[in-house]
C-alpha cells in the first residue's frame, strides 16, 4: 500500500510513529512543509523536516518536541556573547551539526530534496521524506505592531511564534514566494500514485496550508484517485499544543474539529477531504461534518504514546477503506 502524507512537525511526526507501527510494509512518502524554514547565521534551518527526521530517527528531544536529544547550547552562548542576533531561536550544538551538513550541500548547489535525502540516510527513516518545494517559501505573519499602535508589522513565522510566543494580534498570514514555487520532484507523483492520502493532525494554517498553496499540489490532491483522510488537530475545542488557535481566526476558521474540516472541505464540493477523524470529545462534530459530505468518525485522537498513535493510524486506514 502506498500512503502519502502532507506533514508539518510534531503532529505529523507523532502520527507517523503510529503509522509505521500499524503498517510496517507500507510504502510511505512524507511531503514536508518548508514554510517554517529560516536562515540563521547563514544556516538554512528546516524545522518541520528536522522534527520528522529526528523523531522518526529516534534522535529528537521528546519533552521539547523539537531539536536533538542530549543537546547542549555552547555555540549559541558564544553567538550571544558576541551580541549577534537573533538570540531568541534555540539552535543547539548537535542540531548545528545537521545544519552545517545541510548548508554545505546546499552551497554546493544541491537541491533541498537531495540534501534531505542525504540527511535522512543517517537516520534510516522507514519512509521517504521530501520537501514540498525546492524553492524558497517563507511563512510571514502580519501583526499589530506592539511599539507603534495603529501600525502593522510583518514578521517571519518563527519570530512571531518563538520570540513573541504568538501573543501579537494577527492581521494576515502570507506564504512569501509561494506563487513562483513549484512542487519538488516526486511530490505530485506521490499524490497521484497514492492508495491513501493523509492529512495528519498538523497545523492547518502554517503546516498543511503552505503545502497546499504550492501551485499544483491542491489540484493534485483534489484529483487523486486515493481517498483523502484528515485528522483533527483540535481536540475538545482547543489545540493540543502550538498556536493554531491564534492563526485559525485570522483566516476566518473556527477553532474546532468541525471548523477545520469545513476549511479543508469535501471533495464532493470543491474541497479536499473524503474522511475526517475527530476526537471522542468532539463527537458532536460528526453530524455536521457528514452533512458537508465528509465521512466522519469520532475516535480517541491523543497521540500520547506510540500504541495510542498506532490505534489512530489504524482508525485512519479503516476510514480510508470505508470511503474507497
Ligand atoms: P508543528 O509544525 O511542530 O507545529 O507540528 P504540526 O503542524 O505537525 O502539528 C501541530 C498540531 O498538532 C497542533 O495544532 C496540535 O494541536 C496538534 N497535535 C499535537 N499533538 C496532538 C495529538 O496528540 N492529537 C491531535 N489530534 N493533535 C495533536
Ligand atoms: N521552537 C521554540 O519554541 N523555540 C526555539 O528556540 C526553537 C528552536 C528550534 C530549532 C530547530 C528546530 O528544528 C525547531 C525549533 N523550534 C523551536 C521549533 C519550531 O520553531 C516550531 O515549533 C515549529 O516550526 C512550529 O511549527
Ligand atoms: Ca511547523
Amino acid at each position: 500500500m502506498r500512503i502519502t502524507l502532507l506533514a508539518g512537525g510534531i503532529g505529523a511526526a507523532r502520527f507517523l510513529r503510529g503509522l509505521v507501527a500499524a503498517t510496517p510494509e507500507a510504502d510511505i512518502t512524507v511531503i514536508g512543509n518548508t514554510g517554517d524554514d529560516l536562515t540563521l547565521y547563514g544556516l538554512r534551518v528546516s524545522p518541520d523536516l528536522d522534527t520528522v527526521m529526528y523523531t522518526l530517527g529516534g534522535g529528537n528531544d521528546e519533552a521539547r518536541g523539537w531539536g536533538r536529544a542530549d543537546e547542549s547550547w555552547n555555540a549559541l552562548a558564544e553567538v550571544t556573547a558576541y551580541g549577534a542576533t537573533p538570540s531568541w531561536f534555540g539552535l543547539g550544538d548537535r542540531d548545528i551539526g545537521t545544519h552545517l551538513v545541510r548548508n554545505a550541500l546546499l552551497s554546493e548547489g544541491r537541491t533541498l530534496t537531495e540534501v534531505t535525502q542525504a540527511l535522512t540516510q543517517r537516520w534510516r527513516l522507514p519512509f521517504t521524506l521530501i520537501p514540498m518545494t525546492n524553492d524558497r517559501v517563507e511563512t510571514h505573519v502580519v501583526v499589530d505592531d506592539p511599539d507603534e499602535p495603529g501600525k502593522q508589522r510583518r514578521l517571519h513565522f518563527q519570530e512571531y511564534w518563538v520570540r513573541h510566543h504568538a501573543e501579537l494580534a494577527v492581521a494576515d498570514i502570507r506564504f512569501e514566494g509561494i506563487e513562483n514555487s513549484e512542487p519538488a520532484p516526486g511530490v505530485l507523483e506521490a499524490i497521484q500514485n497514492a492508495d491513501v492520502i493523509v492529512f495528519p493532525p498538523s497545523n492547518p494554517v502554517v503546516s498543511i496550508g503552505p503545502i497546499l498553496a504550492v501551485p499544483g499540489i491542491r489540484d493534485a490532491v483534489r484529483n487523486a484517485h486515493a481517498p483523502v483522510i484528515g485528522l483533527s488537530p483540535i481536540v475538545g475545542g482547543a489545540v493540543v499544543r502550538g498556536m493554531a488557535d491564534k492563526l485559525l481566526p485570522a483566516i476566518g476558521v473556527d477553532t474546532s474539529a468541525t471548523g477545520v474540516a469545513l476549511h479543508f472541505g469535501s471533495r464532493t464540493d470543491q474541497g479536499l477531504l473524503d474522511g475526517w477523524l475527530v476526537d471522542e470529545q468532539d463527537a458532536d462534530a460528526v453530524e455536521r461534518v457528514q452533512a458537508a459530505g465528509i465521512a466522519c468518525r469520532a475516535r480517541p485522537l491523543l497521540m500520547n504514546d506510540v500504541p495510542l498513535a498506532t490505534d489512530i493510524a489504524r482508525a485512519t486506514l479503516d476510514l480510508a477503506a470505508e470511503v474507497t
